[in-house]
């Protein structure tokens, strides 16, 4: 199989719910030693979007929706495990992140952390749906450099700016460097919510928070 056919085929997997073909095709790219970011990005991000613009155009329901999700999640797993399996290099900081409260859109999310654990960057993953709180509690824990948080909902955008609030309001802001990302986010945004860097892709995460890692280390 050429590239171009695994494209189309991983796209086709998530558009067509093919939990099995999914699967396979993650299996395949590990055992072929493909770049499994590669294809998430390629493949079946793009086929989790189409799928998305099918229910905006009531061409798919939310049932639908949901399985393309699942599917989705399924083999980001398995090639997150694979990045995860293949990076032996020395540590180059430790990131703490979380999908913020109210909003269990994840996927994006599971790229940025697989990519990321390219770059040898320790990543603590809360999950979906996390409150400040524990967002807080956690990076004082396990003394993170970096806290990422992805909001996908314009209703829990404001939820990464609470974070930054409550980090000032509890006077430990400078022990963190912050980072935002998700559709719905902008530089603009972030900005105005004093957060330390903005990134729009996986891979602008990734420029992004060894910026932010290297200006910790020049402190
Ligand atoms: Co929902 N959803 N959804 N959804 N969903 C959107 C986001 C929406 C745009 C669809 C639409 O209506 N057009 C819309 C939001 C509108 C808005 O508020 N602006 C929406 C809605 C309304 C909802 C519900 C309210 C629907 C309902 O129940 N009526 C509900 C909300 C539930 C909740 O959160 N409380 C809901 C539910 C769901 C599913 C559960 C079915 C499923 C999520 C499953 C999951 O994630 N486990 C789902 C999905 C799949 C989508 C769409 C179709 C796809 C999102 C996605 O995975 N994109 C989406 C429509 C669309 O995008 N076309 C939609 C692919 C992913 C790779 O991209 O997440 O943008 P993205 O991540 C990118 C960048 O943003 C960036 O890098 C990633 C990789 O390049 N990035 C970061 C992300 N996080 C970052 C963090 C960083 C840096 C970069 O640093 C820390």
């Amino acid at each position: 199989m050429n590239r171009e056919e695994l494209i189309k085929e991983a796209i086709n997997s998530i558009v067509e719910c093919d939990e099995k073909k999914a699967v396979q095709l993650a299996e395949f790219v590990i055992s072929a030693g493909i770049d499994p970011v590669f294809i998430l990005k390629e493949g079946f991000s793009v086929g989790i979007r189409i799928v998305g613009d099918y229910f905006e155009r009531g061409e798919k329901f939310l049932p639908q929706l949901i399985q393309s999700a699942c599917i989705m999640q399924k083999t980001t797993e398995i090639l997150n495990a694979a990045v995860a399996h293949n990076v032996s290099m020395k540590k180059a900081g430790k990131m703490l992140i979380a999908t913020v409260e109210g909003d269990v859109h994840d996927i994006g999310k599971s790229i940025v952390v697989s990519l990321l654990k390219t770059q040898g960057i320790e990543i603590i993953d809360l999950g979906r749906d996390v409150p400040n709180a524990r967002i807080i509690e956690s990076a004082l824990e396990n003394e993170v450099d970096v806290i990422g948080t992805s909001a996908l909902l314009s209703t829990t955008l404001m939820n990464q700016k609470n974070l930054e609030d409550e980090l000032r309001k509890r006077g430990i802001r400078n022990r963190f460097k912050t980072i935002v990302g998700g559709a719905p986010v902008t530089q603009r945004f972030a900005d105005k919510i004093g957060a330390d860097a903005y990134a729009e892709d996986a891979a602008e995460a990734v420029t992004k928070v060894m910026e932010l890692l290297s200006a910790r280390q020049t402190v």
